[in-house]
C-alpha cells in the first residue's frame, strides 16, 4: 500500500495545540522520530482560533499550563489570575520556541485520511495537498473542541452586513463602535463575548435559545510579587493539582462545581435558608446544594431559586425571566462570567428570547424572528462545536478490514477503551477521546497524563519488540459500561440534557455522555494499573 514517495516516521502527531506540542516533545525526548501535521499556520489550536473579544480561560493560569518543565513554569510570566486568549497563545508560542518544536511541525497541512496497513503494521497518512506519510503510530491530538458548528439558518448567506464566527475571529480585530450587532449563542463563548461587545457596540441584540447557568467571577491582574511567591511554591501547587479530581485545586469553574457536591441538600433547606443563600452568594447560592447533581427535583428547585437570584440583578422582570434556564443545571459545562447579567441592564442591550420568538431566518439586513425584523450591521455566531469526535470523524480513518472510525462511532456511539484507543484501530492513540476525563477537568492536567501514558506505552512496545497494540472489544465495552455507570446516578443523563457533553448539540449525532467523571487521580490509577499488568485489555502482537 505504501508508495515509494511516502516519508517514514516512527510517529505522526495530528495537531499542534497544547496536546500535540507536548506529545512531540515527549516522543522526541524518547528518541521516537516524530512529525506533527497541523492544518493551521501556527501553533496554539483552541487559543489560535478563538480570538473573539473576552476569550479567556476559566482555570487559573498557574494551573492551566504545562507542569512537565520547571524551567518553563519558572520563566513564563502570567499577568492575570485567569489568562486571556492572547496570553495563552503567546505562551504556547514561547513553549514551541523554547523546546525548538517548530522544526518538526508542518503547518498548513490538513490530514484527510489515515489507513492502517495491516501487512506492514503501519499507518499511511495523507494530506489535502496529496502528501503521503507513513508511521508505526499515530497520536491524534486534533482537539475536543476544534470543529466549529455553523447553524443551519435560512438566508445566512444573504446577509449583506458582516458575519463573524467566534472560532475564526479576524486576527486584526474589528471595530464595532456604533454598529448594531446581533449575537446568536449563549454558551460559554457567548457569555464571555456579550459583556465585552456590549461595551463596544452601538447596540447589541442577543438571540438566546437556551439561557445559561453562569457564575460571576473576578479575574484580576497579579499584584507585585504575587506570581514570584506562587512560583516559589510551584512544587506544592502542582502536587495539590495532581491530587485533585478536576486537575485544578485552586478556584476554577470545575472546582466550584466539585465543591457544590459537599454542601447540604436543597430539599431539606427551609425557605429562609434558601433566601439566605442567594442573599449571601447570589446565583452561586442558588446552585450550591449537595443534591442538585443527583436529584432532578432538587435541580428544578435550584433552577427556580436561580431565577430569583437573576431577578435581583436584572432590572427588567421580563428579561430576568427570559434569562432563567429551564434545562437541568450540570448538563452543560460550567460557565463563569464577568458581569454577564449586569450587561442586560444596559440601555444598548436587548434580549430576544427565541423560546417565545424563534428565528425565522437571516435577511439581507438582519435577523427576522417570528415577531420582528431586527436590523443589524454585524451578526456574530457563537454556536458551538462538533465536540470530542468531530475532528476525527472529518478524517477518513480506516482500521482493520478497512473499517471506518466515523461509521463505527455513528452506529455504536463513541466507544473507546480508556478514552485513548479504539478496538480495530491498532497503534492509534487519541489524546482525550470520549471516555476520558477531558470534558469535566482542567484539560492541560488531563492531556499531560495522556501524553505521558501514551509515550510510556510506545517505549514499552519498542523495548519488548511488539509491533502493534490494539484495544480488545470486550475491554472497550466494559470501559464504556464503567463510564456510563458513573453518570447514571446524576442529572447528566436526564433526557432533557442536551449539550456537547453528550452529542445532543449536533443534529443526528449518537448520544452518549462522553466524559469520565471519577476524576483524574482515579483515572490515572486505572491507566497505570493497565500498563503495570502488561497492558491488560489490549492485544499486543
Ligand atoms: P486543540 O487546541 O483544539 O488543537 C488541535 C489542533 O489540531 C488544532 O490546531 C487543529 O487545527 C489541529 N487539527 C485538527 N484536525 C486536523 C487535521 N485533520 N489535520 C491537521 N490538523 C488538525 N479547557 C480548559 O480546561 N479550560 C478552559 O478554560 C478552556 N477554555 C476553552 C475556551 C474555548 C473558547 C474553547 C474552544 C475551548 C476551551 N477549553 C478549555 C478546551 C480546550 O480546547 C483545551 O483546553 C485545549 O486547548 C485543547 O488542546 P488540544 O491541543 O488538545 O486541542
Ligand atoms: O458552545 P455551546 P460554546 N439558533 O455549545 C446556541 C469551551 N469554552 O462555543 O443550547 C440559536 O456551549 C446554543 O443554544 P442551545 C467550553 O468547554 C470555554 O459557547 O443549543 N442558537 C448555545 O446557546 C464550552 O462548553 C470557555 O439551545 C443556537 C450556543 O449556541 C465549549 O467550549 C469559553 C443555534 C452554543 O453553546 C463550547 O462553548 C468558550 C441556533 N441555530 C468556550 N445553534 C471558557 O470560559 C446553536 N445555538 C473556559
Amino acid at each position: 500500500m505504501t508508495t515509494a514517495a511516502s516519508e517514514r516516521f516512527d510517529a505522526i502527531v495530528v495537531g499542534a495545540g497544547f496536546s500535540g506540542l507536548y506529545a512531540l516533545h515527549r516522543l522526541r525526548e524518547l528518541g521516537v522520530r516524530t512529525v506533527v501535521l497541523e492544518k493551521a499556520e501556527n501553533v496554539g489550536g483552541t487559543w489560535l482560533f478563538n480570538r473573539y473579544p473576552g476569550a479567556r480561560c476559566d482555570i487559573e493560569s498557574i494551573e492551566y499550563s504545562y507542569s512537565f518543565s520547571d524551567e518553563i513554569q519558572q520563566d513564563w510570566v502570567w499577568t492575570e489570575t485567569m489568562p486571556a486568549q492572547p496570553e495563552i497563545e503567546a505562551y504556547l508560542n514561547f513553549v514551541a520556541d523554547r523546546l525548538d518544536l517548530r522544526r518538526d511541525i508542518r503547518f498548513d497541512t490538513n490530514v484527510v485520511s489515515m489507513t492502517f496497513d495491516e501487512g506492514a503494521a503501519e499507518w499511511v497518512v495523507t494530506t489535502e495537498a496529496g502528501e503521503s506519510l507513513v508511521a508505526s503510530y499515530v497520536v491524534a491530538a486534533s482537539g475536543i473542541l476544534s470543529v466549529p458548528l455553523e447553524p443551519d439558518i435560512a438566508g445566512m448567506d444573504t446577509f449583506t452586513g458582516t458575519s463573524l464566527f467566534t472560532s475564526r475571529w479576524p486576527k486584526e480585530g474589528i471595530d464595532l463602535a456604533d454598529k448594531c450587532v446581533g449575537v446568536i449563542g449563549t454558551g460559554s463563548t457567548g457569555v464571555q463575548l456579550i459583556p465585552v461587545v456590549a461595551r463596544q457596540a452601538g447596540h447589541l441584540t442577543v438571540f438566546q435559545r437556551s439561557p445559561a447557568y453562569t457564575l460571576p467571577w473576578k479575574v484580576r491582574a497579579f499584584e507585585a510579587g504575587e506570581l514570584d511567591e506562587l512560583k516559589a511554591n510551584y512544587a506544592e501547587i502542582r502536587a495539590a493539582q495532581r491530587a485533585h479530581a478536576v486537575g485544578a485545586a485552586r478556584l476554577s469553574a470545575f472546582s466550584v462545581m466539585f465543591e457544590m457536591i459537599t454542601k447540604p441538600p436543597l430539599k431539606s433547606a427551609s425557605r429562609e435558608d434558601q433566601l439566605r443563600a442567594i442573599e449571601a452568594e447570589g446565583v452561586m447560592g442558588a446552585l450550591s446544594w449537595g443534591d442538585v447533581f443527583f436529584d432532578i427535583e432538587a435541580n428544578r428547585m435550584a433552577a427556580k431559586l436561580y431565577g430569583e437570584a437573576v431577578a435581583r440583578i436584572v432590572k427588567d422582570p421580563e428579561t430576568a425571566a427570559s434569562l432563567t434556564p429551564s434545562h437541568p443545571f450540570g448538563c452543560k459545562r460550567p460557565i463563569i462570567d464577568q458581569g454577564y447579567y449586569e450587561t442586560f441592564n444596559r440601555d444598548n442591550v436587548t434580549l430576544v428570547d427565541l423560546r417565545k420568538d424563534p428565528i425565522v431566518g437571516v435577511t439581507p439586513t438582519g435577523i427576522q424572528t417570528s415577531q420582528k425584523q431586527h436590523e443589524l450591521d454585524v451578526i456574530v455566531y457563537a454556536t458551538g462545536f462538533d465536540a470530542m469526535t468531530g475532528a476525527l470523524t472529518r478524517i477518513d480513518i480506516r482500521g482493520r478490514d478497512n473499517a471506518s472510525l466515523a461509521d463505527f462511532w455513528a452506529s455504536q456511539g463513541p466507544y473507546t477503551y480508556l478514552g485513548i484507543a479504539v478496538a480495530g484501530f491498532p497503534n492509534l492513540f487519541i489524546v482525550q477521546a470520549p471516555g476520558s476525563p477531558s470534558a469535566a477537568t482542567n484539560f492541560v492536567a488531563a492531556l499531560e497524563q495522556h501524553v505521558e501514558w501514551i509515550s510510556d506505552c510506545v517505549t514499552y512496545l519498542r523495548d519488548h519488540g511488539y509491533r502493534t497494540i490494539e484495544a480488545l472489544p470486550d475491554a472497550q465495552d466494559e470501559w464504556i459500561e464503567h463510564t456510563t455507570a458513573l453518570v447514571e446516578p446524576t442529572v447528566l443523563v436526564h433526557p432533557t440534557c442536551k449539550s456537547w457533553y453528550n452529542g445532543g448539540n449536533v443534529p443526528g449525532k449518537k448520544r452518549m455522555y462522553m466524559g469520565y467523571t471519577a476524576g483524574i487521580p482515579e483515572y490515572r490509577r486505572r491507566c497505570d494499573e493497565v500498563a503495570a499488568t502488561g497492558y491488560r485489555g489490549f492485544k499486543l502482537a
